[in-house]
């Protein structure tokens, strides 16, 4: 369990984190060219790191925006989770797209001279306001969606079936692994964000739970049960994923 850390990402969104803010401070310095006066190598720096930026946001955070995000909007909207992830890729659009026109307009011939503009440095500065104000959102929707539960809210009963309680949230199942009696019933609570809970062997599959549903199952036979999130894990144990553990023993 991982309770005692305060985040927990999974690697692609730590490298994205990192890129981010990479990529933010290389705009800075380009910046510092320009004032230098070295426009050539300014020109240079900012158009590749615009251009660079359409990786991440092609094969890491479109995707995770459309599995994660856009199947519960707009009714989800006053969730704090939703509502950062779509201002942030909304802002974020805005933010490439207007650097890629930055790029058109000052860096080649190809828009008609109607369609560029004249004061360039006060709409390049705009970019580099708005671009941080993205990377700031972002580091806004990073921390929603992966600050670790503060505690793990593992229930158990006196009634009969003993049950026990997954917390899901973004983007985890707490606690990960679980060792129960055999006869537990396993509830997967959702407490925040849209998840499933599907077994790596497909024995068993909820539906897509949000904020406030559950799902439950009961384990008869001893044995291991890895499962996952189909939108935020794979099966193997990788990211938004977890394991029951069914097994006798002592009872205190
Ligand atoms: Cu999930």
């Amino acid at each position: 369990m991982s309770v005692n850390l305060l985040i927990n990402a999974p690697a692609a969104a730590n490298l994205n984190l990192a890129a981010q803010l990479l990529m933010g401070s290389a705009l800075m310095a380009g910046m510092f060219l320009a004032r230098r006066k070295l426009f050539r190598a300014h020109a240079l720096c900012q158009s590749v790191i615009v251009l660079i930026n359409l990786i991440p946001i092609a094969i890491y955070m479109l995707p995770v925006f459309g599995r994660g995000v856009l199947p519960a909007l707009p009714g989800s909207l006053g969730d704090r989770f939703y509502l950062v992830s779509t201002v942030h890729a909304a802002f974020g659009m805005l933010a490439e797209v207007f650097g890629l026109y930055i790029i058109l307009s000052a860096g080649t011939k190809l828009l008609p001279q109607a369609l560029r503009f004249e004061n360039y440095k006060r709409w390049m500065r705009a970019e580099l306001a708005l671009w941080w104000l993205v990377i700031a959102i972002g580091v806004g929707v990073y921390w929603v969606w992966y600050q670790a539960a503060p505690t793990a809210l593992v229930q158990e009963t006196s009634q009969e079936p003993l049950t026990v309680t997954v917390t899901l949230s973004n983007n985890l199942f707490e606690p990960k692994e679980l060792t129960i009696e055999p006869g537990t019933v396993v509830i997967w609570k959702d407490s925040a964000g849209p998840h499933t809970v599907r077994a790596d062997d497909g024995s068993f599959e909820s539906p897509i739970l949000t904020a406030g549903q559950e799902f439950s199952r009961k384990f008869e036979s001893e044995g291991r049960y890895p499962y996952f999130c189909t939108l935020h894990g794979s099966a193997g144990g990788h990211d938004m994923a977890g394991v029951i553990v069914v097994a006798r023993r002592a009872r205190p």
